[in-house]
């Protein structure tokens, strides 16, 4: 298979011709493809076959010691000007970029086979869909990407079609972190990728294409790329509310996506649209649609268990690829959190020794269809997306934020996405367990300056009245010694449900400078071990510490200098001056 498409087929050739590889295969998408690349990298060591009786089709892949996250610190956006990147992305000419990058992509497929791979991010004859062509010489990237999205004929259909699509280059490179970049030009519709193998720096339709260049077609088009969830709440009554959650990496979205209701909420039912990334775009009523442009999950393996998510739990028992985790004697994947069986190997394939750290990676992911979910919802594949009841965002806040608050209105809502501040994670290299400022949870992934990316969501009250209402959350606040005060997974339903009590205008909230806070009781606490004090920690508001989170944010909206929106500006005054005003 080639293509009749010209511009595709004269890319393919000019990567080729730099790269060098010694054969070029385009992707089907068929299941036979999918098998023999597995058996094919069985036999070059690159995934080993685990535990078949219990794990049938499970694999593991085991990547190099130095390339398990996504790398920020290489990760650049080129645009002429640095100030449409702004201070939130690491910039560089794209004449610098494509020098830098391209001496590196220099024969780096030499001896490999490059593979090529037309996806569509989003259902296949959605108009909202964006499609794209990545080309790897890596066979792990090819069976994630199948798994990940919708790969092959159908897509490259559809390019041929639409006569437009995101070009990708990417290789492994030697994987030396020296000469490891991660390049997007946004004008181009393109993405250099070399030396990494690993997750959003190597699965190019995903962080690069549906966050950082999708980001950048969304501000001038009109909608928004935003990484969130997607989940549908069904309750007894049978009627169906649709959230968009932005976590940040590592933060919960998964979970979430695929909660399961506790005994205590008898009824309800979770449906699940997307673990990561949402489209938004307004539809002919004013509505905001989502559309999840993925069609697999790349979830964080420790921590999940029957107990935190038994749907996760079992969903990854068959047909998944796993990435860095730990293995048990009778070769059964192994995990910190597991809560069953007992590691024998490391992460590194080592002999497991408690002395040398984790056995599996903090960050050590799995792979897996959607359909495999057994709480996947059938519109995931719809083309014109689902109605968007409210925006929700969160964050680790060991302190700071309630367990949920409301924003007064969208500009509100806009300042509480914008301050959004967490803990980091191992889902990016660096250091663990510091707070940073992480705008909408987008820190990693908007493609453009977070000044015009404020200006455009403040945009969108003058195109509709129908707008969701915004709130945050917080599942991780501890007490002194370090516990989480609130139980967290099934049990963030009972949040959830509250959420679209005011949705629905079902229940009433106390009016406080940062937003509106349940009021006592109305958060249904049925059944759980937990205090009227507790709860009441949980919710509370420090006005001191508030005082400063929000100077904080001012200080760093300065860093955007004039770009910065007016609003925006004064809305954080207005809360600035509330806190004053209360005791
Ligand atoms: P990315 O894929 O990196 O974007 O992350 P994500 O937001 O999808 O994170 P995920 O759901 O995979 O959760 C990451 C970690 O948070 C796991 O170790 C979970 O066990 C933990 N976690 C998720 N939900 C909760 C919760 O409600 N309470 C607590 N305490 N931990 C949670
Ligand atoms: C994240 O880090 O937010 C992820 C994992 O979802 S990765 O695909 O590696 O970016
Ligand atoms: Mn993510």
């Amino acid at each position: 298979m080639t293509t009749s498409f010209l511009p595709l087929q004269r890319w393919v050739d000019d990567v080729a011709s730099q790269t060098n590889p010694d054969s070029i295969y385009w992707c089907t998408g068929s299941e036979a493809e999918y098998e023999q690349l597995i058996e094919e990298m069985q036999t070059s060591g690159m995934l080993s076959a685990l535990n078949q009786d219990h794990y049938p089709n499970c694999y593991l892949h085991l990547s190099d010691p130095t390339d398990v996250a996504r790398v920020e610190h290489l990760t650049f956006i080129c645009t002429q000007s640095e100030e449409e990147a702004g201070p939130n992305n690491n910039w560089m000419s794209p004449a610098d970029g494509h020098a830098k990058i391209d001496a590196l992509f220099e024969g780096a497929m030499r001896g490999r086979t490059m593979y090529v791979i037309p996806y569509c991010m989003g259902p296949i004859d959605s108009p909202y869909s964006r499609c794209g062509v990545e080309v790897t010489d890596s066979p792990y990237v090819v069976v994630n990407m199948k798994l990940m999205t919708r790969m092959g004929s159908a897509a490259l259909e559809r390019i041929e079609r639409d006569g437009r699509f995101v070009k990708g280059q990417h290789s492994t490179g030697d994987l030396d972190p020296e000469r490891r970049f991660i390049m997007h030009f946004p004008h181009e519709l393109s993405i250099k990728s070399i030396g990494s193998g690993y997750g959003g720096n190597a699965l190019l339709g995903k962080k690069c294409h549906a966050l950082r260049i999708a980001s950048v077609q969304a501000r001038e088009e009109g909608w928004l790329a935003e990484h969130m969830l997607i989940m549908g709440l069904e309750n007894p009554a049978g009627e169906t509310h649709y959230i968009a959650c932005a976590f940040p990496s590592a933060c919960g979205k998964t979970n979430l996506a695929m909660l399961i209701p506790p005994d205590s909420l008898p009824g309800w039912k979770i449906w699940t649209l997307g673990d990561d990334i949402a489209w938004l775009h307004l539809d002919d009523e004013g509505r905001l649609r989502a559309i999840n442009p993925e069609s697999g999950y790349f979830g964080v393996v420790p921590g999940t268990n029957a107990h935190t998510n038994q749907n996760a739990f079992d969903m990854i028992t068959h047909d998944t690829i796993f990435t860095n985790v730990a293995r048990t004697a009778d070769n059964e994947p192994w995990w910190e959190g597991k809560m069953v069986g007992e590691p024998a190997f490391d992460w590194q394939g080592r002999d497991f020794d408690p002395a040398s750290g984790k056995a599996a990676h903090p960050n050590s992911r799995f792979t897996v269809a959607a359909t495999n979910n057994p709480s996947y919802s059938k519109l995931a594949d719809a083309p014109e997306g689902v109605p968007i009841s409210a925006i929700v965002f969160g964050g680790r806040r060991a302190r700071l934020a309630p367990l949920v608050y409301e924003a007064r209105n969208w500009i509100h809502g806009v300042l509480v996405g914008a301050s959004v501040g967490s803990e980091t994670t191992a889902a990016a290299i660096g250091e663990v367990g510091v707070i940073r400022r992480d705008p909408m949870a987008m820190k990693p992934f908007c493609g453009y300056n977070f000044a015009d990316y404020w200006a455009h969501w403040l945009s969108f009250p003058e195109r509709t009245g129908k707008l969701p209402k915004i709130f945050h959350v917080n599942w991780f606040r501890q007490d002194e010694d370090g516990n989480f005060l609130w139980p967290g997974f099934g049990e963030n339903l009972r949040v959830l449900r509250w959420i679209i009590d005011r949705c629905e205008n079902r229940v009433g909230a106390t009016e406080t400078p940062v937003g509106y806070l349940p009021n006592d009781g109305d958060i249904d606490t049925s059944d759980l071990d937990i205090s009227p004090d507790t709860m009441r920690a949980l919710l509370s508001i420090d006005v001191e510490h508030w005082k400063t989170e929000n100077k904080h944010f001012g200080d760093y909206l300065e860093g955007f200098g004039g770009r910065v929106p007016e609003a925006l500006r004064e809305e954080q005054q207005r809360v600035a001056a509330e806190l004053e005003q209360s005791l």
